[in-house]
């Protein structure tokens, strides 16, 4: 586990699942149709139960970039923020600025709704194809960002599911540490 101050607020980074944090939105890895899938956001709807997608039924999608909010469900968490990252196409189609915008957002909506912590996975590095290395320093980079430029979310959270990803972002804020 990873814990570093940013101005007022709190980055950690852990090894973890992220449906069993208790933070009061964790950030689902959606596709675009908000429906469903495999991975994070499959994770995320088995645990949370059938309520999470009725509520995502009614918002007709999530252009990629964008967030947007539902209930947690069964979650502990109290809301659950879908946002849709960028598929990996070799990094020319605006994929760092699609990736670091749904990290932004996420935020945004959060702040919104007076939120105070947020856990969110690695974004795109699943079946979207991103390279961890590279999403790690975009997805740091974002919330930092936020963090010097907002003192309202006191803490978010990485949750990192296996020791590659950890150590991938546990690499990069070494690097934004310096
Ligand atoms: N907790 C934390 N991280 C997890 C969990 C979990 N329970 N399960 C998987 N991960 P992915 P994407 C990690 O594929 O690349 C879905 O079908 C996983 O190891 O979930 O953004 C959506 O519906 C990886 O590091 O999301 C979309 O169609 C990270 O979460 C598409 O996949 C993201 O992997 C989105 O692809």
């Amino acid at each position: 586990m990873v814990k570093v101050t940013i101005n007022k607020s709190v980055l950690e980074l852990i090894e973890g699942d992220i449906t069993e944090q208790e933070t009061d939105a964790i950030v689902n890895a959606a596709n675009s149709s908000l429906l469903g899938g495999g991975g994070v956001d499959g994770a995320i709807h088995r645990a949370g139960g059938p309520k999470i997608l009725e509520e995502c039924r009614k918002l007709g999608g999530c252009p990629t970039g964008e967030a947007r909010i539902t209930t947690g469900g069964n979650l502990t968490a109290k809301y659950v923020i879908h946002t849709v990252g960028p598929i990996y196409f070799g990094g020319k189609r605006r994929e760092a600025e699609l990736l670091a915008n749904a990290y932004k957002n996420s935020l945004n909506l959060a702040s919104q709704y007076k939120l105070k912590s947020v856990a969110f996975p690695s974004i795109s590095t699943g079946a979207y194809g991103y390279p961890v290395n590279e999403a790690a320093m975009v997805a740091l980079k974002a919330v930092i960002n936020y963090f010097k430029t907002h003192t309202d979310i006191e803490q978010v959270r990485f949750v990192l599911f296996g020791q590659k990803a950890y150590q991938a972002y546990d690499k990069a804020l070494q690097e934004l540490a310096k």
